[in-house]
């Protein structure tokens, strides 16, 4: 009989959480897509999710409110961003110790970023997040907002506003330093490079990534150290 419990198992060979953020239109879904089909090609167990997750009840207020075709307070519509996410933890969590690999499009640095770009505090935005699980990387899909409004689709929804995008731009950069970015954790990448360089990158540093958070437990502390 073996004596290596079923955690012990799951936890040497988890698979890793990548997240990419980033602005609108900066390019953070072409790459994930990318990534997740490397990744899928090449024999890895490996899922794609994207926040807002628009199906399910939460996001589908979401969605009403993202097209413009419902009016929420900017606390409310915070708070169900955050409950968004907090209804896929456990799944998210029974996936990675299973040993798959989620690429995330988007996840708590937007929830802060964007609301705080509206005027909200920024202690008080982190705090509903607090503890969700942490990511292993984040692809930061750095644009500026001159250059977001260039690309296609710009201006269709409701945060797609260049002096918005601006400061959310900064407030991305404010969550990084908030991170006190000892381990690497974040990785700014220029997002006006081509998608193929953009791509390679991203896959060396995530194969490199995979094979670490073999050995490393999960952790679902995000921003308890500075929260
Ligand atoms: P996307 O589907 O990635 O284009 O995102 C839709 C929009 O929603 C985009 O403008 C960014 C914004 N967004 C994504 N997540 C959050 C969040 O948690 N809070 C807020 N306020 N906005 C978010």
């Amino acid at each position: 009989m073996s004596l290596i419990n079923r955690d012990t198992i799951n936890i040497n060979n988890r698979g890793a959480f990548i997240l990419f953020e980033g602005c609108d239109k900066a390019g953070k879904s072409t790459q994930a897509k990318k990534l997740f089909e490397y990744l899928k090609n090449n024999g890895h167990s490996v899922e794609l999710w994207k926040f807002p997750d628009r199906k399910t009840t939460i996001g589908q207020i979401i969605n009403g409110y993202l097209a413009n075709d419902k009016e929420l307070d900017d606390k409310a519509i915070h708070l169900l961003f955050s409950a968004n996410r907090w209804e896929c933890m456990k799944d998210m969590k029974n996936l990675l110790l299973s040993g798959t690999t989620l690429i995330v499009d988007r996840y708590a640095y937007s929830g802060v970023s964007y609301s705080v770009a509206k005027g909200l505090d920024l202690d008080w935005c982190c705090l509903p997040d607090r503890g969700l699980l942490s990511p292993d990387i984040v692809f930061f899909m750095d644009l500026t907002a001159e250059a977001a409004e260039k690309r296609g689709g710009f201006g269709e929804e409701r945060y797609e506003k260049k002096s918005l995008q601006e400061k959310v731009r900064k407030i991305f950069y404010m969550l990084k330093e908030k991170d006190n970015d000892s381990d690497s954790l974040w990785k700014i990448l220029n997002a006006n490079q081509s998608v193929e360089m953009l791509h390679k990158r991203i896959v060396e540093s995530s194969l490199k990534l995979i094979e670490k958070c073999h050995q490393l437990p999960l952790k679902d502390d995000l921003w308890k150290a500075t929260c």
